[in-house]
């Protein structure tokens, strides 16, 4: 294969980003049709590829040898499940599906499928800073990682948001990335919102996992942190820690002050990562070597199974055991 005919599902702000990023900074790749429900933002983001408002039609269409589907959230499992039985890849943006048993519906119709066609949008796992810190961890000089603290701060949830978006949206980035970085599963969590004085979403809201291997895992959300956008990491391990630096390439000295900057949202503070798991799932799709550390419609599963008890968690306020279906062989 020359190069892979991608066609992207969805062109608001993460799929117009994406269409950019596969007509301009992954080698290997052409983009070739965006589908919108709005053909006006499908055709802003399709430059001069095919832009449609059908999305069943981009993922036949003959020259679509592979699709990103970044559309609402509620038509991914159709979608995906349209791209498996096309017998195309699929690189799917979290979530993979609204609740379990789609997510079921989609790892068994890929095990019909015979081969490995879906990958779940984790990007976190091809960040530079995230990828550096699983290596210190296994690399066994920190020793056994006995707590991981992470901090998921956003400047302003839209007034749409709920609380129970925080962990389906917010939070599920965090069950993906702390299992991957620990290798581990969760055994149970204990969730504590704060409460909100004006009668709005509990924000923040921490939450504390135990894992399978005994380590703890500490998530704090918070939606309205005001000052921008920041993820942050810090592994206490039995030796020492490891921890994430500020992401800014810069730092300004002014006025007896010292700043470096937050994004307002996740684009710029993750961009690399998005490039990076794109050019290695087009690598991976000309090569037939899938990514190492790419997430799984498996992966995919996971997060959205234990983001339905966590949602469950919030209400009862009790430490809720985490539990998964038994996967299929
Ligand atoms: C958003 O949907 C994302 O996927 C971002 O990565 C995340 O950090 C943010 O909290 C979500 O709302």
């Amino acid at each position: 294969m020359t190069t892979v005919g991608v066609g992207v599902i969805g062109a608001g702000v993460m799929g117009a980003e994406h269409a950019r990023l596969l007509a301009s900074e992954v080698s290997g790749a052409r983009l070739v049709a965006v589908a919108d429900a709005d053909l006006s933002r499908a055709r802003a983001a399709a430059g001069g590829a095919m832009a449609t408002t059908d999305a069943e039609a981009l993922i036949a269409a003959a020259d679509v040898e592979a699709v990103l589907i970044a559309s609402p959230d509620a038509t991914h499992h159709r979608l995906v499940l349209a791209a498996i039985a096309a017998g195309k890849p699929v690189l799917c943006e979290k979530p993979l599906a609204s609740n379990t048993a789609e997510c079921l519906e989609i790892v068994a119709a890929e095990a019909r499928a015979g081969r490995e066609l879906v990958q779940t949008g984790f990007m976190r796992r091809f960040d530079p800073a995230y990828r550096e810190m699983k290596a210190a961890l296994d690399g066994g000089e920190l020793g056994r990682v006995r707590i991981l603290h992470c901090q998921h701060r956003n400047a302003a949830a839209p007034a749409w948001f709920t609380g129970a978006m925080a962990v389906t949206n917010s939070l599920v980035h965090e069950i993906d990335i702390c299992r991957w970085l620990l290798s581990t599963e969760y055994s149970a969590v204990t969730v504590i919102p704060c409460p909100s004085e004006e009668g709005g979403m509990s924000d923040p809201a921490l939450f504390v996992f135990e894992t399978e291997t005994g380590s703890l895992v500490s998530v704090e959300v918070f939606m309205n942190a005001a000052y921008g956008y920041h993820v942050h990491a810090e592994a206490a391990c039995a030796n020492g820690t490891v921890s994430m630096a500020h992401q800014g390439l810069t730092r300004t000295r002014l006025n007896g002050a010292e700043a470096g900057y937050f994004p307002l949202n996740w684009i710029p503070r993750f961009r690399d990562a998005y490039r990076i798991q794109n050019q290695a799932w087009i690598d991976g799709i000309r090569s037939g070597v899938l990514p190492a550390d790419r997430s799984t419609a498996w992966d995919g599963l996971v997060a959205t199974c234990l983001a339905e008890q966590i949602v469950e968690a919030l209400a009862t306020r009790q430490r809720t055991r985490l539990e998964l279906p038994a996967r299929p062989v």
